[in-house]
């Protein structure tokens, strides 16, 4: 990879239930993300993070759902409107954005920025969904509803998130799944994105199933966003996140997923690494192999 990596971090809790996560991108870059890309013989250029309002700032009632049922969507909206513009600057400069969370709502405007101008396929490496809607969410927490957010489904079709029309739903991959709520099984199966759970990855193998992910999100698209919450991975491997489900990817399978990720070279546009909650973790291992698989992403090899 020739492109110079931007970083970008984004301490956003407000989409989330847990205090902690917004200590991400700190727990990551302490965790060595700058040195381990550079040793991968990447060059990094650290943006430093998006003002996210604080605690004292926010409005006290937003934390009740006042927008259907979604909490702080105000505040997330203006928070999504920076990450975009921050996330747009890198391509336009020709640089790879990196996008360390905070909570899984940032990748709304991840995505955003990425699309600006060119079709985009979706990668979404989670053990959920995130597509509940404003009416389907039985928690309010916005990063439960990013992804639905993203593609305009339901009540997100209007204001304020339909900001990304290129954005084709046969080009979204989701890999991972294992924790999905009634509804939103529905609205999954009734939209057009590939959905891929852990029954496929213990039938097919992960690298078949990433391997088909890839293709839907590269067919006819100009490029691909890579969406990795570290719930994806078993909690003995991540234990520092907000949602621990049992069940996940193991730490090989994991970063052969990535090495496939990294195949796609050039068409690879942007990625974010999100929901490391430090509060919650051992020893900070789960960012330390949340930088292991960006490295891998961005083209590490053992050998
Ligand atoms: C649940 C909800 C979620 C991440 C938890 C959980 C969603 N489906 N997403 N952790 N990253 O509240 O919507
Ligand atoms: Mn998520
Ligand atoms: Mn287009
Ligand atoms: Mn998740």
């Amino acid at each position: 990879m020739t492109r110079t990596v931007r970083i970008v971090g984004v301490p956003m809790d407000l989409g989330a239930d847990r205090r902690g996560v917004d200590m991400g991108p700190s727990a990551i870059r302490y965790a060595g993300l700058a040195d381990q890309l550079e040793a991968t013989g990447l060059t990094c250029i650290d943006d430093g993070d998006v003002a996210v309002p604080r605690p004292e700032e926010r409005d006290p009632d937003a934390a009740q759902p006042t927008d259907g049922q979604a909490k702080y969507l105000a505040e997330t909206e203006t928070v999504t409107d920076r990450v975009a513009d921050a996330v747009s600057d890198a391509v336009s400069d020709g640089q790879l954005p990196l996008v360390l969370g905070g909570d899984h709502s940032i990748a709304i405007g991840s995505v955003a920025g990425a699309a600006d101008a060119d079709d985009l396929g979706i990668l979404w490496f989670d053990a959920h969904g995130d597509f509940n809607t404003p009416q389907t969410t039985p928690s309010g927490n916005v990063h439960g509803m990013s992804l639905a957010a993203i593609l305009g489904i339901g009540p997100f079709e209007d204001e304020p998130w339909a900001v990304t029309p290129e954005i084709d739903p046969a080009n979204v991959a989701l890999v991972g799944l294992r924790d999905l709520d009634d509804e939103e099984k529905r609205l999954i199966r009734e939209s057009d994105v590939t959905a891929y759970t852990m029954s496929d990855v213990d039938d097919r193998g992960v690298t078949d199933v990433v391997d088909d992910a890839l293709s839907v999100a590269t067919e006819g698209t100009d490029g691909v966003h890579v969406s990795l919450d570290m719930d994806w991975l078993d909690p003995t491997e991540a234990p520092g996140v907000g949602t621990p489900v049992r069940g996940g990817v193991s730490y090989r399978e994991a970063h052969v997923a990535m090495e496939y990720v990294a195949d796609v070279g050039d068409q690879l546009r942007s990625f974010e690494l999100v929901e490391v909650n430090p509060i919650l973790d051992q020893h900070n291992q789960t960012a330390e192999l949340g930088c292991e698989l960006v490295a891998s992403a961005f083209g590490k090899r053992i050998l």
